[in-house]
């Protein structure tokens, strides 16, 4: 053999056999994530929300989607950007904006009915209107026909319905002069700059001083490079918002790290205390939520926020299809958010009503499947999702099997010698008990070879038929594998 050959398989040899990832270094910074998940009582109840309604609402609602007989295929609350309207005439619509019918105990009562847990509502969208007297700006509800402070309706309405509010804010305002979403290239746009940051500093200061029942800040239009290149005066203000307003809650959206990552820091971690990346896009699975909190906002039609007139443009979602998403988000320890754009005059249009109707008639009944909940101990299985609450484990099953019989797959114990059987089983709709197909006697259920047992639980034809989804509380009990026979006779 040549030597160098001869050298060279010795080098192989003495390499090491498996190849080692050097363990990625941590990067220091000052503006990124300030610690792991909150604990306190606020984010305790932030978690247990569920369901929750967002609410567009400005004076886009007015052209709601349509100008001059052309109607804007684009979001109707963009519509000062939609190139149907001109920005002079959008600028003056406040002028108008008079919605006598707005009725704020109306709309609490009927989120209340619907199941929401917590409300968010836009107290100044991109367009730069402030729904509520800002005294740092002509451009506000003050200044309209209708005077009101909205803002302050709402809170006091839904607060009384014990339904708490977050106040969306945007970042983005495309009326004030500062503005900017490019950092400023002067020392002239800079000044300006400086004189935005002042103004919004000052509106966050005045909603969280006017309205103290406020729970948490639900920001928006924070994309902006101007914006990310600010992070260390960002980090500051939201410092300076959560020691005024203790237990204040706020999202990913607020602001970028140094390095400028948005919702992540530069190490991977979550910048603030809910990830708010799952817009209209629920994650698939456990993996995907990383392990931290999060919310889902999501539109009825496909990407409408505020009101459109025109809801034939794009698929409208069920009540089914809303409350399948809230329990899938459930599912992987988030909460759903559903959005409602009220019209011009205050109104929540009639389509809007009967959802809302819809999955407030199924959450009076199943609503134990969501709020609270957390992922189960169950794997995801293809009848529907699982949700979690102590030992009470519920199947809230949205694809019923033709045969009656609801395979449910048990985790494997831990122990070897222990398996996992259902204890209690029984109905939500009806509280009748469910009944495991033969009893769970020898030969009607059956292991597979992880050691995972499975059941078949018998649906009763009233349930069957039922257009609705239904769900199936269960308990488990673990017990020695040689009793398993002896037990489920014993639990007929
Ligand atoms: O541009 C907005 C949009 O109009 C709407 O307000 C949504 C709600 O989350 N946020 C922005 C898009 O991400």
């Amino acid at each position: 053999m040549k030597p160098f050959i001869i050298l060279f398989l010795s080098a192989l040899m003495t390499l090491p056999t498996t190849a080692q990832t050097p363990a990625k270094e941590r990067i220091t910074l000052q503006h990124g994530s300030h610690g792991g998940k909150r604990t306190d009582a606020e984010m305790q109840r932030w978690r247990e929300y569920g369901i929750g309604q967002f609410i567009h609402w400005g004076v886009y609602a007015i052209p709601g989607g349509q100008w001059n007989g052309k109607t804007s295929t684009g979001a109707a609350e963009w519509f000062r950007s939609s190139g149907l309207i001109s920005k002079e005439e959008y600028d003056n619509l406040y002028k108008q904006f008079n919605p006598t019918d707005f009725d704020a105990k109306k709309w609490a009562k009927q989120a209340k009915q619907m199941g929401a847990r917590y409300m968010i509502f836009t107290t100044k969208h991109h367009d730069g209107f402030c729904m509520w007297p800002s005294k740092y700006t002509d451009y506000t509800i003050a200044h309209t026909p209708y005077k009101k402070d909205i803002v302050k309706e709402l809170v006091d309405a839904y607060t009384a319905e014990e339904i708490d509010v977050y106040l969306y804010f945007s970042i983005i305002d495309w009326n004030h002069p500062g503005y900017q979403s490019a950092p400023a290239g002067n020392d002239k746009d800079k000044a300006r700059y400086e004189k935005f940051k002042a103004f919004t500093r000052n509106q966050l200061i005045e909603l969280l001083t006017n309205y103290p029942a406020t729970k948490g800040l639900w920001f928006d239009g924070s994309w902006d490079k101007a914006w990310i290149e600010e992070s260390a005066w960002v980090d500051d203000l939201g410092e300076e918002l959560r020691a005024m307003h203790p237990g204040l809650i706020i999202g990913s959206r607020f602001r970028a790290d140094e390095k400028g990552n948005r919702h992540v820091d530069a190490n991977g971690e979550l910048i603030d205390d809910y990830d708010q990346r799952f817009e209209r896009n629920l994650p698939a699975d456990l993996k995907e939520v990383g392990g931290n909190d999060w919310d889902c906002a999501m539109t009825i039609p496909e990407n409408q926020w505020g009101y459109h007139r025109d809801w034939s443009l794009s698929y409208v979602k069920t009540p089914y299809d809303l409350i399948e998403m809230a329990v899938k988000a459930n599912s992987l320890d988030g909460n759903f958010v559903i959005n409602f754009g009220p019209d011009g005059k205050g109104n929540i249009r009639k389509e809007e009503t009967d959802i809302a109707k819809g999955i407030g008639d199924w959450t009076a009944v199943n609503g134990a499947a969501i709020y609270g909940t957390h992922h189960s101990l169950l794997e995801k299985q293809d009848w529907g999702y699982s949700t979690q609450k102590d030992s009470a484990i519920y199947l809230s099953v949205f694809n019923k099997p033709m045969n009656n019989l609801l395979r449910v797959k048990l985790p494997k114990s831990k122990n070897p010698n222990r398996i996992y059987v259902i204890e209690k089983a029984r109905f939500l709709s009806t509280k009748e008990p469910a009944q495991i197909n033969g009893n769970g006697k020898a030969g009607t259920y059956y292991r597979d070879k992880t050691g995972a047992s499975y059941y078949d639980l018998i649906i009763p034809e009233k349930i069957q038929q039922t257009n609705q989804p239904f769900v199936i509380v269960i308990q488990l009990k673990e017990i020695d594998k040689k009793d398993q026979d002896a037990y489920q006779q014993a639990i007929t």
